[in-house]
Order: C-alpha cells, then structure tokens, then sequence
C-alpha cells in the first residue's frame, strides 16, 4: 500500500472489509481476474483506514439518478429549468477553487528533479508522503468515501486503460460517470488489462495554502498512484482525465512507445467520400472543443464537407504497423462554457440542452442557465456563479465555467468513437492564441521540423488555470501543464515516434487569433476553420498547392477564393510569414530550449537551426 495508515496501531478494520466485501464489481472482476480484484480490495481498504470515512460507497452502475437526488438535497446541485434543460443542473464551486492550480501540481519521484524539467514542479517521494499522509488522515471522518473504478478508452481495447478513483466528494463522481466509464460494461476491460491507476482525492478543508494535486508515477507497482487533496475543481479533482489520461499516461507511453496528447481528433468528410483523421493541440480554453465541434460554412455544407467527433481535449496515439491511430480515453467533455452559443457551437447548444451538469455559470429567474456570450443581452434578473445577484460589473458566469455531458449526446459523434482499435490520423494541427506573427496556416517541412513546431507554441495564458490571463508564455504543444516528466525527454519520444511512422500525419501550425491594429480579429474563426481543415485535407491527399516560406508551406490566397465576408487583402494578411518576426520568435524560443540543459534533444537544435538559418535567407 502506498501510506502507513496508522503507524504503529492495530485498528479494527472488519466493518470496512464488510462492505467492501458487498461488491458486486469486486466479485464480478474476481472471476476475471483474482489478482487485481484482491489488489483492489486491498488499496480500498487501506484507503479507508487512514482516510476513516463514515462509510464506502462503490460505485459499479453507470445510473446516476440516486447520487443526483442525494446532491439535491444536500444543495451540491440545483436543478434547473426541466423544460429548457431536462435533467441537467447547477454546481457552484467554493470560490478559491475554480481553475487547475499549477502551482500545486507535483510530479513526485524518487530520483530528483531532472525527472521532471523545468516545466514541472517536483518533490521526492518521501517528502511528499510525509506532508500528504496526515492532511488526508482521518479526513473523511463523518464522510462517505466513493470508489470509482473506470475505464478510459473503447471498450475492450487495448489501447485503454483502467483507473479507479477514491473521493469523498459526489460532484467528482457524477462527473467520472459522465466523462469515464464506469459500470458492469468495464468490468471485463478492466480485468483484462491486469492493473489500474490509483487516484485518491479529499476535499479536506479546502485549504488553498494546503492544496496539492500530486503524480507518483513510480508508485502502485509502476502503474502510478495520484493523490489531490483542499480542492474540488474538475482538472483537479477528476484524476481521470488531466492527472491520469495525461500527466501519468505520457510518462508510461514514453517508455511503452506510444503517445498520450492534448489533442482533439476529428474526422473531415470530403463531398467525394475521403475521410481525413486530424487531431489539433491547443491549450486550455483556446477552441479545440469548439474545433472538435466545426460545423461547415453553408456553401461547404452543400458541397458535402462535414465533420464527426472523436475527441475534444486528449487523444491516445499508438502505431500500428508504421501507422499513427487515436483514440479518445474519455466519454464525456468537461467544455468551458463561456463564449458558447448557437452561433459559435450550434453542436454544444444541442448537446448541452440535456442531461448536463453546469459548473459556475449564471442564472436566471427562470432556472435557465446563463454565460457571457450565449445571448446578445444579459437577462433582466440574474444570479451569477456565485449566486449573488448580478448587478452588470464583471462577468455573471466565471470565464471557467463548465459543461459535464455524454459524447453520445453529440449529434455528429463519430461510428469509430467506439472502435477498439482507433482511427488512421493524417495530420498534427498545433495552436494558440497568438495576436500577432503566427499566420493563420502553415504545414512544416519535416516531421522533426513539425516537433520543432509544436515545441515553439508561445500561447497566450487563459482562465483555465489560476494565475494571470493573457500572458504570453511557452506551452510546447499545449502540453506544458500535463507532460508527467522532462520535456526534453517528451520531445525526444516525438522525434523518435516519428522513426517509427511510416506513414507520418503531416504537421501544422495554426492561429485564429491574430488581430488588427485596432486590437479586432481578423479571421472570423468558428466554422470558417473548414476553409484551413480543407487545404489540410488537400495537402494529405496531394491535391491541395503549398507556397515555401521560411518556416513551412503556406496556402496560396486562392485556396480561400471562396470565403465569404473576408478580403482577399485580410486573407493574404493572415498568409503572411513575418520572416524577420520568426527569427526573433526563434531567438527568444532558444532561450527557452536552453532551460533543459542537455536533456534537450540535439536533433531538435539541428532542426532549430534549418529554420534559423531559412529566416536569415528567405
Ligand atoms: C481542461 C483544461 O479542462 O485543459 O480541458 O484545463
Ligand atoms: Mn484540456
């Protein structure tokens, strides 16, 4: 077991071991596989000595009406309206734990720091145990202690992975229901694949200045074992996703040979019938989910172009005889909610109609659900997220504001969302927000220049983590918050992925967000991203043209003749590569590489330096 519960002292543990022992799930997983159904009961157990939790609670269907009936009681969830939108509700955080806190967030080994790089915050082992174990001892007192085992990924595939997460708190278990998943359909996937991570989260007390969100890759025989304990914000607190389907799996694919990414995955129709997989890295709150949700301009619509969903914020990436295919580890997004309407995410507005927990959004007098950006006026009474009643200064909804639903809610998911064994990705898109420099499009030269490309993303911060928004800072492919060991370790696991593609996604670098002088955007974004995802697709089938520049291929104007609302002068703007700009770009990128000493890869320098000295000569 991972903590001395009690050291020294004998506790009566047989009422615990009685109701572990009711499991169906225990006993179901039992006859698939003794081991890791005895292991289970095993950490539950000693969980539960040193948390001391009223009582455990498994859970092992995937009905959730019991546990939502409790939360309306309690107040952890109101109801909204049940006629505008059946069957979903309101979450209102705690006030100081609203976003992913990156200052608490630990990589813990036993070797040192260089485990981790610079980009991570580290602390050995033993030393975190030691702050850890008695903040979560006893801290359940008086409390229910849930277990949650869950599977990420297609059912029965053997690219998924099994996890389970011990949590006092129902608003994280309504949650894994929704965006893992959980019941009697995991059990045969979850015992097949012979271990699971371990995650193991206490509300406590809430105490920022004793928040931690904590990996230990190392630990639960290698497996990982995560401990997050004072907050209950979603990337904080459901380990399955940011904590497991990320920081612990990048470190395990690493060394397996695979690839676990922030990436969306989409699949683009052609009016001919192609299908082109393309997933897109873009860092927290900058439109991947609205990406991932693209629905077509009306003239590309009746020529036929479309788009189904895999994924909308992680990908799993293996190669299958030299060819990249990807998964989506989860079931559910956990979407930010501001900004989103039938305007900019028709898709989300139908999704999030139904069955859908909102998390500190606003709302009306009618139990409707409000955010900034949903409508062109603010209702004539409003509460805001933290349910005062909104008097117009600030923002009704907090700018992280949530949505919890189903992928199976979404009209456009695609018929592979389920395949056990993925689908064929075609093409790497790497993103941010960026004001100035980045073109809209540009396709890189190389695979290793690609790397080069995602490793440079210089982003724009956003409300997703605490800290200062808009703040420019290096994020290589949007993955600086989630990569669970050196990065120049990380970049050097893509080189080498690349070696074994024989069929290698082209590599993209793409910015929305550039804007005028007069501080407006000057591409309209949302669906007119179809237009770029063609010349993509044109690109990977050979048909589309590229124009050299020192940086990569960019379109030639004439790819976005038919863009409506946009002048030909504003697209060659966005075409633009600021040769000069890039070079400072790269100067001030150099700096950044230079932090990872000499962990950072020297084939990465000579691909730095193709591109240097293509902006000296361009
Ligand atoms: C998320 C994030 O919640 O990236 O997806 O913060
Ligand atoms: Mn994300």
């Amino acid at each position: 077991m991972f903590i001395d519960a009690e050291p020294g002292a004998e506790r009566d543990l047989s009422g615990y071991k009685s109701m572990i022992g009711k499991s169906e799930f225990l006993s179901d997983l039992r006859r698939i596989n003794r081991e890791v159904s005895d292991s289970l009961f095993e950490d539950i157990l000693q969980t539960a000595a040193l948390l001391a939790p009223e009582n455990i609670v498994m859970i092992e269907s995937d009905d959730r009406s019991d546990l939502i009936k409790g939360m309306l009681e309690t107040g952890m969830l109101l109801e909204l309206n049940q006629n505008e939108y059946p069957d979903s509700y309101l979450h209102r955080s705690n006030v100081n734990d609203v976003a992913r806190s990156e200052k608490d967030t630990f990589i813990c080994t036993t070797g040192s720091a260089d485990d981790v790089g610079p980009t991570n915050n580290w602390m050995h082992t033993e030393k975190a145990l030691k702050i850890l174990t008695p903040l979560l001892r006893n801290s359940m007192n008086g409390k229910t202690m849930y277990v949650v085992p869950y599977w990420l990924g297609p059912k029965g595939s053997s690219f998924g992975d099994a996890g389970v997460e011990i949590t006092n708190n129902a608003y994280v278990v309504l949650n894994l229901m929704i965006i893992t998943k959980v019941g009697p359909e995991i059990t045969e996937s979850f015992g097949k694949k012979g271990s699971y991570v371990l995650g193991v989260h206490s509300t406590c007390t809430l105490d920022s200045q004793n928040r931690y969100i904590t990996h230990f890759p190392e630990l639960n025989d290698g497996k990982g074992l995560i401990i997050s304990v004072n907050t209950d914000y979603g990337g904080n607190a459901l380990l399955s996703k940011k904590c497991h389907a990320l920081r612990i799996a990048t470190r395990r694919a690493s060394r397996e040979g695979w690839m676990a990414e922030h990436m969306m995955l989409i699949g683009l129709n052609e009016p001919d019938g192609t299908k082109t997989y393309i997933t897109g890295a873009f860092p927290s709150s900058s439109g991947k989910t609205n990406l991932s949700m693209i629905v077509a301009p009306e003239e590309l619509k009746k020529l036929g172009w479309a788009s189904e969903l895999i994924s909308d914020d992680i990908t799993w990436i293996n190669v299958v005889n030299g060819v990249p295919f990807g998964i989506n580890p989860e079931s559910g997004f956990f979407g930010v909610v501001p900004q989103t309407s039938y305007k900019t995410n028709p898709n989300a507005m139908k999704t999030i109609k139904s069955n859908t927990v909102f998390t500190n959004v606003a709302l009306d007098s009618n139990g409707v659900p409000f955010w900034e950006g949903k409508e062109e006026k603010y209702p004539d009474e409003l509460w805001d997220w933290t349910g005062k009643k909104f008097d117009g200064t600030g923002k009704a909804a907090h700018p992280n504001s949530r949505f919890t639903t189903s992928v199976r809610q979404y009209p456009y998911l695609s018929q592979d969302f389920d395949n056990p064994s993925g689908v064929p990705i075609s093409a790497f898109l790497y993103g941010g927000r960026r004001r100035d420099l980045v073109p809209l499009i540009y396709e890189s030269y190389s695979w290793d220049e690609g790397v080069l490309i995602g490793a440079m993303q210089r982003v724009e911060t956003t409300a997703a983590s605490t800290g200062q928004v808009g703040i420019l800072r290096n994020d290589p492919m949007a993955m600086r918050p989630f990569t669970g060991y050196n990065m120049a370790r990380y970049f050097d696991h893509h080189l080498k992925m690349g070696d074994a593609m024989k069929i290698k996604p082209r590599i993209y670098n793409v910015n929305w967000f550039r804007k005028d002088t007069e501080g407006k955007f000057l591409w309209p974004g949302y669906s007119y991203n179809m237009y770029v995802l063609r010349w993509v697709a044109g690109r990977v089938h050979s048909k589309a043209k590229g124009i050299e520049t020192a940086v990569g291929y960019v379109p030639p104007v004439e790819e976005f003749r038919d863009v409506k609302g946009v002048l030909p002068k504003v697209i060659s703007d966005l075409l633009r590569v600021d040769t000069k700009g890039f070079r400072s770009e790269l100067e001030e990128t150099e700096s950044f590489f230079k932090t990872f000493g000499t962990a950072f890869p020297e084939r990465l320098w000579a691909a730095f330096r193709k591109m240097k000295e293509r902006t000296e000569s361009f």
